[in-house]
């Protein structure tokens, strides 16, 4: 079979007719007409282009629910105390410098973000089967992990991902190469996980295929399993399909406020000695956002082949973006290898947790105070950034239109984003949105 890059450059030959001699032949239709008239005005992205209609709304009362982007309760971006101080370390240290890294990033970042999500005592690190590269935020290691698969994986090259799940997921694994399918995850019925559908998908899929799943804090839907329900699935993953676990972990720590007990899934099955990839962003945990920090791993069963992985990965990183950005690592690995700061990080990141879960409470309170029609304690129980609402289109274009709150078209809410100051506004639009339009 024909390697991705084979096909891919193929594919690309066909759109140019090659003259003899290897040159392109090309003819505008005019001397004065743009190469570039027949390309169509795309969309905007479902999430990001929600802060773009934010942006040009004037009103002073808007509030910007859609990306997931913790604020204070003043309705302000944070840096977290312990990433100034970790900044001000790296600015006094004269002996750094702004040379290229390696292909895979700093070295004790990569350790120590392996540690972070297997553990520092893991078992997979202590014998030599887990490779980890540094790559751009979450979204570059899925990517990245998506296209080392389709290029060398030996199962089938096709990937499973809830429904509904992150929509870039849908966006970034085609590009990387790999066919992408849907698992059932989520009834909107209960407003709960649909646990017996997982299972028979999953069941009924190729042996060996890639399962895509979130580490924690499942975007969008707020749904996650139970421990028993992560065993059972893995019983199936591993024991009855063999196929591939691909964790994205986008949250850890920002769901119950606990590092460990937000790795629990993952450690469960690299700890059963399978082989496993994980996706990791410092977006959210430690508020580095625009520093495009994060990492990949690749858990391998067998320690001898683990060399031979990067090599493959560093192939795959190489002709993408060539090597990482040094700064947001260096803050990274700053904060994760000192003592203090990593024990601040834990304080401040529980403190975000905890915030979001009182924003919880007070929106729950304010739409029983309001009487609102309909069952809301899915607002206390989902877990992680965001609530998914239930709203539907027509309600969530009217509490844009009429007062000025911006969501995600799905009804899906930043609990993030939120305020004491805004829960009122919230609340009256959503009391206001059911009463006008009943779902
Ligand atoms: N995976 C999941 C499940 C996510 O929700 C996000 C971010 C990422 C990966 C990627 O984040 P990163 O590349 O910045 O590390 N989702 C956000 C932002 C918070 C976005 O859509 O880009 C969201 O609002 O859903």
């Amino acid at each position: 079979m024909k390697s991705v890059h084979h096909r891919r450059i193929a594919s690309l030959a066909r759109h140019f007719r090659m003259e003899e001699g290897g040159s392109i032949a090309f003819s505008p239709t005019s001397a004065t007409a743009s190469s570039f008239a027949h390309v169509k005005q795309a969309p905007e992205d479902a999430i990001l282009g929600v802060t773009v209609a934010y942006n040009k709304d004037p009103s002073p009362v808007k509030v910007n629910l859609g990306v997931g982007a913790y604020r204070t309760e003043e309705g302000k971006p944070l840096v977290l105390n312990v990433v100034r101080k970790a900044e001000e370390q790296l600015l006094a240290d004269r002996a750094r410098n702004k040379e290229y890294l390696g292909i895979t990033g700093i070295p004790q970042f990569n350790k120590l973000s392996a540690e972070l999500i297997l553990g520092r005592d893991s078992p997979a690190i202590a014998q030599g089967r887990v490779i980890t590269a540094q790559c751009l935020s979450g979204t570059g290691s899925l990517r990245v992990g998506g296209e080392f698969l389709a290029t060398h994986y030996s199962g089938p090259k096709v990937i499973y991902v809830p429904s509904p799940t992150w929509g870039n997921h849908l966006k970034i694994f085609p590009l990387a190469g790999l066919e992408t399918r849907t698992y059932r995850y989520y009834n909107p019925k209960t407003r709960g996980l649909d646990y017996e559908g997982m299972i028979e998908d999953l069941r009924a899929a190729p042996n060996g295929a890639v399962v895509l799943l979130h580490a924690c804090a499942h975007n969008p839907t707020g749904v996650d399993l139970t421990q028993e329900e992560w065993e059972g699935l893995r019983k199936v993953i591993r024991n009855d399909k063999q196929q591939l676990p691909f964790f994205d972990s986008a949250y850890q720590g920002f769901a119950s406020g606990s590092l460990d007990t937000d790795a629990f899934a993952v450690r469960r099955f690299v700890n059963d000695g399978g082989e496993t990839f994980i996706a990791q962003s410092y977006a959210k945990n430690m508020g580095l956002y625009g520093e495009r920090v994060g990492a990949l791993s690749i858990v391998v069963r067998d320690p001898s082949v683990a060399a031979r992985v990067e090599s493959q990965l560093k192939l795959v990183i190489r002709p993408m973006y060539s090597s990482p950005p040094t700064y947001g690592a260096a803050i990274v690995s700053t904060i994760l290898s000192n003592p203090a700061l990593y024990d601040e990080w834990k304080v401040e990141l529980k403190a975000m947790a905890d915030r979001i879960i009182s924003m919880r409470h007070q929106l729950f309170d304010a739409l029983k105070a309001r009487k609102t029609p309909g069952d809301w304690t899915h607002i206390l129980n989902q877990i992680g950034m965001f609530t998914f609402t239930g709203l539907n289109k027509q309600q969530v274009e009217y509490m844009t239109k009429e007062y000025h709150i911006y969501m995600t078209m799905d009804g899906r809410i930043s609990m993030a984003g939120l305020s004491s100051r805004t829960v009122p506004q919230l609340a009256d639009a959503i009391h206001s949105a059911v009463v006008k339009f009943s779902s």
